[in-house]
């Protein structure tokens, strides 16, 4: 008999969904039903496996009414939508899909990087606005060369992000709490890197130990002429902060590809020209979904096959 699967989220293409039904009885779901939901009570009890995305991830209240539950398989390498020492208590394994999105990633930081320096939906705005044969004023963009780069979080997706700017003629520097490579180009704190760099790009993880890392007074440091970019995610940033020091002119731009509250984004932010909005997409193209999901779909056939997991969280 195929196990019981619980698959969340709108995501899924028809390729993983055929993919899926190969292998297991499979009961899809857009988000994480709400309490005494009756379609998730009828089927609750028989549940093993569920495959979530990295943004719905679990919840305690689902986890609780999931008996049967042996692992939570997340297709995105963040976890922190997914209460981790709780599954870990109860012997409930959590994988996920590290390195397979990295390079995608890397190259979309370094897109919403550019496109924020070089104020790229401004330019095309002004395009189709009609504006060039009237020859609105415009004014000079900055160029990367030179400049110094901030990483907060030097993992996997922080080193490509940081090879990928040391090719633009950028000088690279980060900050983590914990060591990493490249002694020399740590900082001696976050506030440090923020003073010393000019972009700060964010690449750490999500969670209760990051929350707010970004506040008020890092925002200052970063300055007026520096420009901040979070492809990590909303919570690593106090956004009033940042909506605050965007507006007043204390920070002088952002490209945002998380939100606090996604996909609710303040409307504040829409007026301003120094900020580029994209909705969480880093991850978003053919290849690196379909390697995600691939990996995901992997651990869960792993697992239920009793073979080792591809990509366990540990
Ligand atoms: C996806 C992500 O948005 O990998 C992550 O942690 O944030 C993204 O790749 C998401 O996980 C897709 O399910």
């Amino acid at each position: 008999m195929k196990p019981d699967i619980l698959v969340l989220g709108s995501m899924w293409s028809q390729e993983m969904r055929d993919q899926l039904r190969q292998s297991f009885a499979c009961h899809f779901m857009d988000a994480i039903p709400g309490a005494g939901d009756a379609s998730l009570e009828t089927i609750a009890g028989g549940i093993r496996a569920v495959l979530t995305t990295g943004m719905i991830g679990v919840t305690p209240e689902l986890v609780a009414s999931l008996p049967a539950l042996e692992i939570v398989s997340v297709n995105g390498v963040g976890v922190d939508a997914v209460p981790l020492a709780l599954l870990a208590d109860k012997g409930i394994h959590v994988t996920n899909t590290p390195d397979v999105l990295t390079d995608d990633v890397a190259d979309f930081a370094v897109t919403l990087l550019l496109s924020t320096v070089r104020r790229l939906p401004l330019l095309d705005r002004y395009v189709r606005d009609g504006k060039w044969p009237a020859r609105a004023p415009l004014t000079h963009a900055r160029s990367l060369k030179g400049k110094v780069a901030g990483i907060v979080g030097f993992g996997r997706i922080g080193q490509a992000v940081a090879q990928r700017l040391q090719g633009f003629g950028m000088e690279v520097r980060y900050f983590q709490r914990s060591a990493g490579p490249a002694p020399e180009q740590r900082s001696s704190s976050l506030l440090a890197l923020a003073e010393e760099s000019d972009m700060l790009v964010l690449c750490m993880p999500g969670g209760a130990d990051t929350r707010h890392m970004i506040d008020a007074r890092l925002l200052e440091a970063l300055g007026p002429e520096g420009t901040l970019v979070n492809i990590a995610r909303g919570s690593v940033v106090d956004q009033d902060a940042l909506v605050a020091a965007l507006r007043d002119g204390r920070l002088g731009a952002a490209g945002l590809d998380v939100f606090e509250d996604e996909p609710n984004v303040p409307q504040a932010l829409f007026g301003l020209d120094n900020v580029v909005l994209t909705p969480h997409v880093g991850s978003f193209t053919v290849e690196a979904r379909r390697a995600m999901g691939r990996l995901a779909v992997a651990n869960l056939v792993a697992h239920f096959n009793g073979e080792p997991l591809p990509t366990p969280v540990v």
